[in-house]
Protein backbone atom coordinates (compact mmCIF):
# COMPACT_ATOMS: atom_id res chain seq x y z
CA UNK A 1 0.00 0.00 0.00
CA UNK A 2 1.07 3.65 -0.93
CA UNK A 3 -0.05 6.89 0.69
CA UNK A 4 -1.00 9.27 -1.69
CA UNK A 5 0.53 12.36 -0.14
CA UNK A 6 -1.68 15.10 -1.39
CA UNK A 7 0.00 17.69 0.72
CA UNK A 8 3.03 17.00 -0.47
CA UNK A 9 2.25 16.86 -4.18
CA UNK A 10 0.38 19.88 -3.39
CA UNK A 11 3.12 22.23 -2.21
CA UNK A 12 4.88 20.81 -5.12
CA UNK A 13 2.62 22.23 -7.71
CA UNK A 14 2.61 25.45 -5.12
CA UNK A 15 5.88 26.26 -6.01
CA UNK A 16 5.56 25.46 -9.81
CA UNK A 17 3.12 28.19 -9.20
CA UNK A 18 4.83 30.20 -7.24
CA UNK A 19 8.05 29.69 -9.83
CA UNK A 20 5.75 30.71 -13.05
CA UNK A 21 4.42 33.90 -11.13
CA UNK A 22 8.11 35.23 -10.70
CA UNK A 23 8.56 34.21 -14.50
CA UNK A 24 5.10 35.96 -16.00
CA UNK A 25 5.95 39.30 -13.75
CA UNK A 26 9.33 39.64 -14.39
CA UNK A 27 8.53 39.26 -18.28
CA UNK A 28 5.63 42.22 -17.71
CA UNK A 29 2.23 40.36 -16.84
CA UNK A 30 0.70 41.55 -14.00
CA UNK A 31 0.17 39.93 -10.91
CA UNK A 32 -2.29 37.37 -10.58
CA UNK A 33 -5.36 38.43 -8.37
CA UNK A 34 -7.87 36.10 -6.51
CA UNK A 35 -11.13 37.79 -5.08
CA UNK A 36 -13.52 35.68 -2.65
CA UNK A 37 -16.74 36.16 -1.44
CA UNK A 38 -17.91 34.54 2.18
CA UNK A 39 -21.37 34.98 3.38
CA UNK A 40 -22.13 34.74 6.49
CA UNK A 41 -19.67 33.34 10.01
CA UNK A 42 -19.72 29.60 9.04
CA UNK A 43 -16.83 28.56 10.77
CA UNK A 44 -15.30 25.84 7.79
CA UNK A 45 -16.20 28.25 5.18
CA UNK A 46 -14.01 30.79 6.85
CA UNK A 47 -11.30 28.29 7.14
CA UNK A 48 -11.29 27.24 3.75
CA UNK A 49 -11.63 30.71 2.30
CA UNK A 50 -8.47 31.60 4.95
CA UNK A 51 -6.29 29.35 3.34
CA UNK A 52 -7.30 29.98 -0.02
CA UNK A 53 -5.91 33.55 0.76
CA UNK A 54 -2.96 32.19 2.84
CA UNK A 55 -1.63 30.02 -0.39
CA UNK A 56 -2.26 33.35 -3.12
CA UNK A 57 0.35 35.39 -0.88
CA UNK A 58 2.61 31.75 -0.67
CA UNK A 59 3.05 31.78 -4.59
CA UNK A 60 2.77 35.59 -5.15
CA UNK A 61 -0.65 36.25 -5.95
CA UNK A 62 -2.67 39.07 -5.20
CA UNK A 63 -5.86 38.56 -2.91
CA UNK A 64 -9.27 40.20 -2.02
CA UNK A 65 -11.46 38.80 0.34
CA UNK A 66 -14.88 40.89 0.57
CA UNK A 67 -16.98 39.48 3.75
CA UNK A 68 -20.65 39.96 3.91
CA UNK A 69 -23.13 39.17 6.57
CA UNK A 70 -25.45 36.14 6.21
CA UNK A 71 -28.21 38.56 5.70
CA UNK A 72 -27.32 40.09 2.30
CA UNK A 73 -30.10 39.98 0.16
CA UNK A 74 -29.62 38.34 -3.38
CA UNK A 75 -29.80 41.24 -5.51
CA UNK A 76 -26.95 42.46 -3.74
CA UNK A 77 -24.67 39.96 -4.06
CA UNK A 78 -25.48 40.18 -7.59
CA UNK A 79 -24.15 43.76 -7.30
CA UNK A 80 -20.86 42.49 -6.01
CA UNK A 81 -20.25 39.88 -8.20
CA UNK A 82 -21.22 42.59 -11.17
CA UNK A 83 -18.73 44.94 -9.62
CA UNK A 84 -15.90 41.84 -9.41
CA UNK A 85 -16.95 40.87 -12.90
CA UNK A 86 -16.00 44.08 -14.38
CA UNK A 87 -12.82 45.09 -12.24
CA UNK A 88 -9.89 44.61 -14.56
CA UNK A 89 -7.49 43.90 -11.88
CA UNK A 90 -9.18 40.56 -10.59
CA UNK A 91 -8.37 37.67 -12.78
CA UNK A 92 -10.62 35.84 -10.98
CA UNK A 93 -13.15 35.51 -8.16
CA UNK A 94 -14.54 32.57 -6.18
CA UNK A 95 -17.55 32.29 -4.42
CA UNK A 96 -17.42 30.35 -1.29
CA UNK A 97 -20.28 28.12 -1.07
CA UNK A 98 -22.74 26.91 0.42
CA UNK A 99 -24.71 30.22 0.24
CA UNK A 100 -27.67 31.24 2.92
CA UNK A 101 -30.87 29.29 1.89
CA UNK A 102 -32.36 32.65 0.76
CA UNK A 103 -29.91 32.84 -1.85
CA UNK A 104 -30.31 30.74 -5.42
CA UNK A 105 -26.86 29.42 -5.65
CA UNK A 106 -27.67 28.79 -9.10
CA UNK A 107 -28.44 32.49 -10.16
CA UNK A 108 -25.19 33.33 -8.34
CA UNK A 109 -23.08 30.89 -10.21
CA UNK A 110 -24.85 31.86 -13.63
CA UNK A 111 -24.02 35.75 -12.57
CA UNK A 112 -19.87 35.08 -12.32
CA UNK A 113 -18.52 35.97 -15.73
CA UNK A 114 -17.28 32.89 -17.63
CA UNK A 115 -13.70 33.85 -18.43
CA UNK A 116 -13.35 34.86 -14.17
CA UNK A 117 -14.94 31.64 -12.80
CA UNK A 118 -11.91 29.92 -11.18
CA UNK A 119 -13.86 27.25 -9.44
CA UNK A 120 -15.33 26.60 -13.10
CA UNK A 121 -18.99 25.96 -11.56
CA UNK A 122 -20.39 28.36 -14.34
CA UNK A 123 -22.95 25.59 -16.86
CA UNK A 124 -20.51 27.38 -19.99
CA UNK A 125 -17.72 25.89 -18.11
CA UNK A 126 -19.66 22.67 -17.06
CA UNK A 127 -20.15 22.68 -20.73
CA UNK A 128 -17.08 23.04 -21.96
CA UNK A 129 -15.76 20.44 -19.48
CA UNK A 130 -17.72 17.94 -21.54
CA UNK A 131 -16.96 18.87 -24.54
CA UNK A 132 -13.22 18.86 -24.30
CA UNK A 133 -12.94 22.37 -24.87
CA UNK A 134 -10.33 24.78 -23.06
CA UNK A 135 -12.00 24.83 -19.05
CA UNK A 136 -11.92 25.68 -15.84
CA UNK A 137 -11.65 22.71 -14.46
CA UNK A 138 -13.41 22.73 -10.61
CA UNK A 139 -10.58 22.21 -7.89
CA UNK A 140 -11.15 19.09 -6.50
CA UNK A 141 -11.49 16.58 -9.63
CA UNK A 142 -8.81 18.77 -11.34
CA UNK A 143 -6.75 18.34 -8.63
CA UNK A 144 -7.66 14.25 -7.87
CA UNK A 145 -6.45 14.02 -11.68
CA UNK A 146 -3.28 16.04 -10.35
CA UNK A 147 -2.52 12.70 -7.76
CA UNK A 148 -3.20 10.08 -10.00
CA UNK A 149 -1.09 12.12 -12.77
CA UNK A 150 2.00 12.85 -10.08
CA UNK A 151 1.94 9.48 -9.19
CA UNK A 152 1.64 7.73 -12.30
CA UNK A 153 -1.31 5.72 -11.37
CA UNK A 154 -2.45 3.41 -14.63
CA UNK A 155 -5.61 4.16 -15.11
CA UNK A 156 -6.33 3.52 -19.13
CA UNK A 157 -9.01 0.62 -18.97
CA UNK A 158 -9.71 0.30 -15.44
CA UNK A 159 -13.40 0.02 -13.83
CA UNK A 160 -13.20 3.80 -11.86
CA UNK A 161 -16.86 4.08 -9.27
CA UNK A 162 -17.35 7.15 -8.76
CA UNK A 163 -19.78 7.59 -5.36
CA UNK A 164 -21.67 10.54 -5.22
CA UNK A 165 -23.15 12.28 -7.68
CA UNK A 166 -22.86 16.11 -6.58
CA UNK A 167 -22.06 19.23 -9.35
CA UNK A 168 -18.89 20.16 -7.64
CA UNK A 169 -16.94 16.48 -6.90
CA UNK A 170 -19.22 13.34 -8.67
CA UNK A 171 -20.54 14.61 -11.48
CA UNK A 172 -17.55 16.49 -12.94
CA UNK A 173 -14.95 13.98 -11.71
CA UNK A 174 -17.12 10.92 -13.34
CA UNK A 175 -16.82 13.12 -16.64
CA UNK A 176 -13.21 13.78 -16.39
CA UNK A 177 -12.26 9.66 -15.49
CA UNK A 178 -14.43 8.71 -19.02
CA UNK A 179 -12.25 11.03 -20.94
CA UNK A 180 -10.02 10.06 -23.70
CA UNK A 181 -6.31 11.31 -21.33
CA UNK A 182 -3.82 9.41 -20.33
CA UNK A 183 -4.82 9.83 -16.80
CA UNK A 184 -8.30 8.95 -17.41
CA UNK A 185 -9.60 6.15 -19.71
CA UNK A 186 -11.38 4.60 -17.42
CA UNK A 187 -15.00 2.99 -17.77
CA UNK A 188 -16.79 5.14 -14.95
CA UNK A 189 -19.95 3.99 -12.63
CA UNK A 190 -21.38 7.17 -11.03
CA UNK A 191 -22.91 5.32 -8.32
CA UNK A 192 -25.57 7.56 -5.97
CA UNK A 193 -28.26 6.66 -3.36
CA UNK A 194 -30.89 5.24 -5.50
CA UNK A 195 -28.04 2.62 -6.66
CA UNK A 196 -28.82 -1.44 -6.28
CA UNK A 197 -25.85 -3.08 -4.54
CA UNK A 198 -23.30 -0.86 -4.47
CA UNK A 199 -21.47 -3.09 -3.02
CA UNK A 200 -21.15 -5.24 -6.03
CA UNK A 201 -20.11 -2.45 -8.03
CA UNK A 202 -16.97 -1.24 -5.53
CA UNK A 203 -15.92 -4.96 -5.30
CA UNK A 204 -15.46 -4.80 -9.78
CA UNK A 205 -13.99 -1.22 -9.31
CA UNK A 206 -10.00 -0.74 -9.73
CA UNK A 207 -10.42 2.80 -8.36
CA UNK A 208 -12.88 3.82 -6.06
CA UNK A 209 -13.58 7.63 -5.59
CA UNK A 210 -15.75 8.68 -2.68
CA UNK A 211 -17.84 12.00 -2.72
CA UNK A 212 -20.90 10.92 -0.75
CA UNK A 213 -20.15 12.90 2.69
CA UNK A 214 -20.67 10.31 5.09
CA UNK A 215 -17.82 9.28 7.45
CA UNK A 216 -16.23 5.45 6.94
CA UNK A 217 -19.08 4.79 4.30
CA UNK A 218 -16.59 2.73 2.48
CA UNK A 219 -15.52 -0.68 3.92
CA UNK A 220 -13.12 -2.64 3.25
CA UNK A 221 -15.74 -5.68 2.71
CA UNK A 222 -16.29 -3.38 -0.73
CA UNK A 223 -12.84 -2.64 -2.06
CA UNK A 224 -11.11 -5.70 -4.56
CA UNK A 225 -7.60 -6.60 -3.75
CA UNK A 226 -5.31 -4.04 -5.15
CA UNK A 227 -7.81 -1.21 -5.64
CA UNK A 228 -6.64 2.41 -5.65
CA UNK A 229 -9.06 4.35 -3.37
CA UNK A 230 -9.57 8.43 -3.67
CA UNK A 231 -11.08 9.37 -0.54
CA UNK A 232 -13.12 13.01 -1.29
CA UNK A 233 -14.79 13.16 2.32
CA UNK A 234 -14.66 15.90 4.97
CA UNK A 235 -16.48 14.97 7.94
CA UNK A 236 -16.32 16.54 11.37
CA UNK A 237 -16.68 13.76 13.90
CA UNK A 238 -16.67 14.42 17.67
CA UNK A 239 -13.97 13.69 19.55
CA UNK A 240 -13.89 15.24 23.08
CA UNK A 241 -10.18 14.17 24.06
CA UNK A 242 -8.80 16.43 20.82
CA UNK A 243 -8.40 20.51 21.77
CA UNK A 244 -10.77 21.20 19.29
CA UNK A 245 -13.49 18.63 19.67
CA UNK A 246 -13.72 16.72 16.79
CA UNK A 247 -11.28 15.54 14.26
CA UNK A 248 -11.34 15.10 10.15
CA UNK A 249 -12.68 12.00 8.39
CA UNK A 250 -13.21 11.06 5.45
CA UNK A 251 -16.02 8.86 3.57
CA UNK A 252 -13.58 5.69 3.88
CA UNK A 253 -13.07 3.42 6.39
CA UNK A 254 -9.08 3.97 6.64
CA UNK A 255 -7.84 1.48 8.76
CA UNK A 256 -10.21 -1.28 6.94
CA UNK A 257 -9.41 -0.71 3.38
CA UNK A 258 -5.92 0.69 3.48
CA UNK A 259 -3.84 -3.00 3.89
CA UNK A 260 -6.52 -3.67 0.34
CA UNK A 261 -5.37 -0.89 -1.63
CA UNK A 262 -2.22 0.05 -3.89
CA UNK A 263 -2.72 3.45 -3.35
CA UNK A 264 -5.04 5.32 -0.99
CA UNK A 265 -5.57 9.33 -0.07
CA UNK A 266 -5.60 9.79 3.82
CA UNK A 267 -8.06 12.21 5.27
CA UNK A 268 -6.93 15.27 6.22
CA UNK A 269 -4.10 15.96 3.91
CA UNK A 270 -5.47 13.81 0.51
CA UNK A 271 -7.60 15.43 -1.60
CA UNK A 272 -8.15 18.51 0.48
CA UNK A 273 -5.02 20.28 0.18
CA UNK A 274 -5.01 19.50 -4.01
CA UNK A 275 -8.17 21.60 -3.96
CA UNK A 276 -6.23 24.57 -2.42
CA UNK A 277 -3.48 24.24 -5.18
CA UNK A 278 -6.10 23.76 -7.95
CA UNK A 279 -8.18 27.00 -7.31
CA UNK A 280 -4.59 28.50 -7.72
CA UNK A 281 -3.61 26.85 -10.57
CA UNK A 282 -6.86 28.01 -12.42
CA UNK A 283 -6.53 31.66 -10.69
CA UNK A 284 -3.28 31.62 -12.72
CA UNK A 285 -4.22 30.08 -15.83
CA UNK A 286 -7.07 33.22 -15.52
CA UNK A 287 -4.08 35.77 -15.25
CA UNK A 288 -2.16 34.32 -18.06
CA UNK A 289 -4.82 34.19 -20.41
CA UNK A 290 -5.06 30.91 -21.45
CA UNK A 291 -8.12 29.47 -21.26
CA UNK A 292 -10.23 32.67 -22.41
CA UNK A 293 -8.54 35.24 -24.78
C1 LIG B 1 -6.92 18.54 4.30
C2 LIG B 1 -15.26 22.12 0.99
C3 LIG B 1 -17.30 20.98 1.54
C4 LIG B 1 -18.04 22.12 1.22
C5 LIG B 1 -17.41 23.27 0.79
C6 LIG B 1 -7.08 20.73 3.14
C7 LIG B 1 -9.22 21.71 2.61
C8 LIG B 1 -9.85 20.67 3.27
C9 LIG B 1 -9.09 19.65 3.84
C10 LIG B 1 -10.00 22.80 1.97
C11 LIG B 1 -13.81 22.21 0.88
C12 LIG B 1 -12.95 21.03 1.21
C13 LIG B 1 -13.22 23.42 0.50
C14 LIG B 1 -7.72 19.68 3.77
C15 LIG B 1 -11.75 23.61 0.43
C16 LIG B 1 -11.52 21.22 0.74
O1 LIG B 1 -5.75 18.74 4.70
O2 LIG B 1 -7.41 17.41 4.27
C17 LIG B 1 -7.84 21.74 2.55
O3 LIG B 1 -9.71 23.93 2.25
N1 LIG B 1 -11.04 22.54 1.08
C18 LIG B 1 -14.08 24.51 0.17
O4 LIG B 1 -13.61 25.60 -0.18
O5 LIG B 1 -15.40 24.40 0.26
C19 LIG B 1 -16.02 23.27 0.67
C20 LIG B 1 -15.92 20.98 1.43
Amino acid sequence: MELIDGKKIAQQLQDEIAAEVKQFVSGGGKVPHLAAILVGDDPASMAYVGSKVKTCEKVGFKSTLKKFPATISEAELLHELDVLNNDNDIDGYIVQLPLPKHINEHKIIEAVKPSKDVDGFHPINVGRLVLDLPTYISATPFGITQLLERYNIETSGKNCVVIGRSHIVGSPMSILMAKNDKFANCTVTLCHSRTKDLKAHCLNADIIIAAIGKPNFVTADMVKQGAVIIDVGINRVDDASLPKGYKLVGDVDFEGCAPKCSYITPVPGGVGPMTIASLIKNTLLAAKKEIYA
